[in-house]
């Protein structure tokens, strides 16, 4: 009930955008983020919006929902690929039931640093994780930096897989995410963001998984104090345009998003790179218990999960291609 009325909402308010209200050709172009303002993808978003406003010459109007106002990522993929909304900013991991190739770069362990990451992101895998979108009417227009993500829990420091026997992990909604938990001996909790703190204070789940700006931001730490850095993946933040929106838009348009998108990425690695640091300053100071974790016994229980998700031959091409640009070979 709740995502028909979505739908409704969400519909009509871009079938007046596109309709440009019948005032001298302008759009208002409508994006969701599940950030709220502050967070640096929203931050990279509106700044995105921004440039595309200008270059238009104020054709163009890109208005965000920020907060997860209009829903969890899932439900808005699904309004954005039919083209309920125009743009989505999401983390790859709800792309990865809709789109095999998303999985490689959620993969645990498969990035060596920020700085593999970023190279990955920048090259010929990352075009080719953006271009498979397209068959499922959405656009990849860029990546943005989501920082390593490690557990947190509300019962003690994890330093070894057996250390989390029997907790029940929250997850993000992916197969993937699932089989990674259960691979390290826990029980796994795939539920929105916006569930997760409520699900700790009533003991549903007793920990989740992820980098410092969102530990802090949906205040987890508050209920789960114990930050344990295992670093365990880095799946990227991914913008992403409906097709149907897309299709509306002349070449000449195309361009101003796809340029304005593209710039908007250095200026989200500067938000990230201080907003990691800060929030970890913060957090520490607060009385968080971070632990650092010896990753090589987690990593060696991933192996059959790598097994069972790459198994294309696309897959595999991409993941070579993302573990030969390693800090070895950089
Ligand atoms: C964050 C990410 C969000 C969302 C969230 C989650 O790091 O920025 O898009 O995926 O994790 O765990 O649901």
């Amino acid at each position: 009930m709740l995502r028909v009325s979505r739908r409704i909402f969400v519909g009509g308010a871009l079938a007046m955008g596109l309709a440009g209200c019948g005032r001298g050709g302008r759009s208002t172009l409508f994006g969701t983020d599940t950030h709220p303002a502050e967070y640096p993808t929203v931050r990279a978003f509106r700044y995105f919006g921004d440039l595309v406003e200008q270059r238009s010459g104020g054709r163009l109007r890109v208005k965000i929902f920020p907060g997860g106002q209009l829903g969890a990522e899932r439900d808005t993929l699904e309004i954005t690929s039919f083209g309920g909304l125009d743009f989505n900013r999401v983390n790859l991991a709800p792309l990865n039931s809709i789109e095999p190739l998303t999985t490689i770069f959620s993969l645990p362990f498969l990035f060596d640093s920020e700085a593999h990451l970023r190279r990955v992101l920048d090259g010929k895998p990352g075009e080719r994780v953006l271009a498979s979108l397209a068959p499922h009417d959405m656009i990849g227009l860029c990546f943005y930096d989501s920082g390593a993500r490690s557990f947190y829990n509300t019962r003690g420091p994890i330093e070894r897989p057996s250390d989390m026997r029997g907790m029940k992990i929250r997850v993000q909604n992916s197969d993937l995410y699932v089989a990674m938990i259960r691979g390290l001996g826990a029980d796994a909790t795939p539920m929105d963001l916006g569930e997760v703190y409520q699900g700790l204070v009533q003991g549903v789940i007793d920990g989740a998984e992820n980098n410092w700006p969102s530990y802090e931001s949906g205040r987890h730490y508050e209920v789960a104090p114990y930050y344990s850095l295992t670093r365990h993946v880095m799946a990227p933040e991914v913008l992403l345009m409906s097709k149907v929106s897309w299709d509306n838009l002349s070449a000449a348009d195309r361009e101003i998003v796809m340029e304005s998108a593209r710039e908007s990425v250095p200026y989200m690695r500067g938000l990230w790179d201080a907003r990691v640091a800060a929030a970890q300053e913060a957090l520490v100071a607060d009385g968080v218990r971070v632990n650092e974790v010896d990753s090589e016994p987690f990593r060696r229980r991933m192996h059959p999960v790598w097994e069972s998700f790459v198994t294309s031959d696309a897959q595999k091409e991409i993941m070579r291609a993302a573990l030969a640009m390693g800090d070895g070979n950089a």
